[in-house]
């Protein structure tokens, strides 16, 4: 998943599970549309702003680091349309059909950092939760090192901002309304519980 690589065109990256893998926490219906229609929206929308401007030659992650401190007409709805490329890709990887639970250095990091998984897991559903409105809930590496959870509103990410993200909740409504209407604390609960991909945090932890 070379983002920091990729240029325009982009196109809709594969998922890395087949569609009805995640279910029922994120059922197929859920994906169809969320991955289908939304994600793949973004990118037909980039593709469309960029050609013809000078981010038409940038790698996505450039694309978004540029356009966030760019003030000129065209750059938020790039920003809008990259940044959600780049999360959407992220999120999927951010969940394993198998579940997981941390191990080695991710272990060790979470532990240090909030004292252990469950009081990760609590102050994390607390923080995506609380998150008002459509945005994202971010497990980061800080620019000291220290892990924290932060929350995004829209399309913002921690790209733009100089954190490292190690995982990703999508807490839109689109993420889960299909199959748990407007219960996003269980639909938190779950994700963490049965998706969250703990060997994809580790391996963003370098
Ligand atoms: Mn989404």
């Amino acid at each position: 998943m070379p983002l920091d690589k990729v240029k325009a065109p982009f196109t809709l990256p594969k998922l890395p599970y087949a569609d009805d893998a995640l279910s029922p926490v994120v059922s197929a219906k859920t994906i169809s549309f969320h991955y289908g229609k939304h994600h793949a929206a973004y990118v037909t929308k980039l593709n469309e702003l960029v050609a013809g401007t000078p981010y038409e030659a940038l790698s996505l992650e450039e694309i978004i680091v540029r356009s966030a401190k760019d003030k000129e007409a065209p750059a938020k709805p790039i920003f809008n349309n990259a940044a959600q490329a780049w999360n959407h890709t992220f999120y999927w990887h951010s969940m394993t059909p198998a579940g997981s639970t941390p191990a080695g250095k991710m272990k060790d990091a979470l532990d240090k950092s909030f004292g252990g998984l469950d009081a990760f897991k609590k102050a994390f559903t607390a923080a995506a939760v609380g998150q008002f409105g459509s945005g994202w809930a971010w497990l980061i590496k800080g620019k000291d090192g220290a892990l924290k959870i932060e929350t995004t509103s829209n399309a913002d990410t921690p790209i733009a901002h100089g954190g490292t993200p190690l995982l990703v909740a999508d807490v839109w409504e689109h993420a889960y309304y299909l199959d748990f209407q407007n219960r996003r604390p269980d639909h938190v609960a779950a994700w963490l519980d049965k998706l969250a991909n703990w060997s994809f945090a580790e391996k963003n932890l370098d």
